[in-house]
């Protein structure tokens, strides 16, 4: 929690206006009545009606046990009845844990014991996976289903008449824990007030423009903090738009939806933006995206060499997004001059986000010159939930947040993301920087998409490994051609790929980014065993449209489905990553 001194000067700024979550829904209501707040599927809720949903299923989420302050690992698809479960919780002060869809028994256990969850929230069957499977995992919690209970509690059967409840939560109270993108091990707990939360989301529905007549296809897992809230779905429900949930994101779905609801603006991460142009582009296309002004692009660094097809593609303005669920998020915005658009990934929210480009010993670095990124600010947390001893490092004794990237702040305090600290190659003492490299062999016309990352070498101490996805319908690369053509582009040698390697798709992380940790991974078991592939039989699940193992099999990895040309972004994946 914020030292008072900090705390005081942020609602004196107005910052925090001592406003809940419930304050925020009820106003919409009163505000937008009988506007449409919520289309999925064929349910169109307006904001009227999602009140009051949200206040009888806290009645029946009350009746059942569930206190203020109670944790309630929430794992749902992008369903209505999200809305219904985090409201009505916020009603009662319990917070939800915001798990992916993504998630398995190993986090959903981690979630449910660490917390001590009195309740998991989950669906029936989603893209081919039974989630009722997942109760197991949550040991004592009440399991509750949205759909067929299979003999748990029903969602539906919760819904009661209005009861008296006890007043709801303080605005410095928590709202919810939100997931870390933490690259090892089981995600971090985020705890986020309703105060900071809430600032951060009226904010980004002012730097988007959002209004009446916003239409926001929430694309990604509706839990995710850029969907939840930069500006997201709840900046929609503050703004009086209306959301599309899109239960998946391939480009199908979603363009068929941006041109039934006439979408206004949307969110995707970079691999999915790559789908999104090379279908937007192909001949033929039937779906009208006109509709479209706002393409948001984040969570992971988009590529220049993407960027720049954004706008001539889909006709709409792109919008650099970058983020992280421990607060602070920077955003290009719409008057900002194509050098800053195509190339920064924005600046923060807020006058008061203070941030520190520092060296490995803490000490600023000059102006322009790249360091670790550390923040400090109204909306960013100062420490994770119960997480003392991993708060010692993760935060400087004066409260900055050490957010593992690697930035440089260009004119106007736009921040440039250079990659992640142990993105970063060290090829005897020689830095390579993954990003750089792959912004050249992306320049290749064969190349879908490319994630350099290290392998441990004895001599060298790491080496460089490129994993390269062709295009289909491009004639065959070879690694020699790759390598040929990055030393034409003038890379120096030792940045050019010791090893490269196609395959049809990447490991993904629960919001769809590539999963550099686990290609790290998987090259590392590889390795350890002289003939250990990298897919073979142990294999995780591979997405619907995933070819067989092969010379050009995705990558195996703890994960799935793996997005590739063909293959769709949506599926059971892994525990996220930054
Ligand atoms: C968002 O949140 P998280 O918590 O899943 O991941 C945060 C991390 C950042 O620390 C950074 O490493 C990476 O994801 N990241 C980006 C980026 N946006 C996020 N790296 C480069 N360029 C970008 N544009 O991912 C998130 C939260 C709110 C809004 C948007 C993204």
């Amino acid at each position: 929690m914020w030292p008072e001194e900090f705390a005081a000067r942020y609602r004196a700024l107005g910052y925090w206006r001592g406003e809940t979550f419930n304050d925020l829904l009820a106003a919409s209501a009163r505000r937008y009545g009988d506007r449409i707040a919520v289309v999925g599927g064929d349910v169109r809720v307006s904001y009227a009606e999602l009140a009051v949903r949200a206040e009888r299923l806290a009645a029946g989420l009350h009746t059942l046990g569930i206190r203020h302050g109670d944790r309630v690992v929430v794992q749902l698809p992008n369903v209505v009845e999200f809305f219904d479960v985090i409201f009505a919780l916020f009603r009662i002060g319990a917070l939800p844990v915001f798990a992916l869809p993504a998630h398995r028994a190993a986090e959903i256990g981690y979630f449910c014991g660490h917390t001590e969850a009195v309740a998991f929230v989950t669906t029936d069957v989603h893209e081919g996976f039974d989630y009722r499977g997942l109760a197991a995992a949550a040991g004592d919690a009440t399991v509750i289903v949205a759909g067929d209970p299979g003999g748990h509690t029903a969602l539906a059967d919760l819904y009661a008449d209005p009861v008296d409840l006890p007043p709801g939560p303080a605005a410095d109270d928590l709202a919810f824990l939100q997931l870390s993108g933490g690259s090892t091990g089981l995600p971090k707990l985020i705890p986020r007030t309703h105060d900071d939360y809430l600032y951060s989301v009226r904010a980004s529905a002012e730097i988007c423009e959002l209004d009446t007549d916003s239409v926001y296809l929430c694309a990604l897992p509706v839990a995710h903090n850029f969907p939840l809230s930069s500006p997201g779905v709840l900046g929609v429900l503050y703004a009086g738009g209306r959301i599309v949930l899109a239960p998946r994101p391939d480009p199908a779905t979603a363009f068929e939806l941006i041109d039934r609801e006439g979408v206004t603006i949307t969110a995707v991460v970079p691999p999915l933006a790559l789908l999104w142009l090379d279908a937007a582009a192909r001949p033929g296309r039937t779906t009208d995206l006109s509709s479209l002004r706002v393409l948001q692009v984040g969570g992971a660094k988009l590529a220049d060499e993407v960027a720049r097809r954004v706008t001539p593609t889909l006709g709409c303005h792109l919008q650099q997004v970058f983020g992280m669920a421990e607060g602070l998020v920077n955003y290009t915005r719409f008057g900002d001059p194509d050098d800053i658009v195509l190339h920064t990934q924005g600046r923060p929210i807020s006058p008061d986000d203070e941030i520190r480009v520092v060296d490995d010993d803490d000490v600023e670095v000059p102006a322009g010159e790249v360091g670790h990124l550390l923040t400090r600010g109204p909306y960013t947390i100062r420490g994770y939930w119960r997480a003392e001893e991993h708060n010692a490092t993760a935060f400087t004794p004066d409260g900055f947040y050490r957010t593992g990237d690697l930035v440089r702040i260009v004119d106007g305090g736009y921040l440039v993301v250079t990659g992640r600290a142990k993105d970063q190659i060290n090829r005897g003492g020689e830095k390579i920087a993954a990003e750089e490299v792959e912004n050249h062999i992306l320049a290749h016309p064969g190349v879908h998409d490319v994630a350099v990352v290290a392998v441990p070498d004895a001599y060298l101490g790491e080496r460089t490994y490129a994993f390269v996805v062709p295009r289909p319908e491009a004639d065959p690369l070879t690694a020699p051609l790759i390598r040929g053509f990055v030393r034409q582009r003038g890379l120096a040698a030792y940045k050019i790929p010791d090893k490269v390697e196609f395959v049809d798709e990447f490991p993904v992380t629960g919001v769809g980014k590539v999963s550099r940790k686990d290609l790290r991974a998987a090259l590392r078991t590889r390795l350890a065993g002289p003939t250990a592939p990298v897919a073979g039989p142990t294999a995780s699940v591979a997405g619907p449209t995933a070819s067989v193992a092969g010379p050009t099999a995705p990558v195996a990895g703890p994960t799935a489905p793996v997005a590739g040309p063909t293959a769709s972004v949506a599926g059971p994946t892994a525990p996220k990553e930054g």
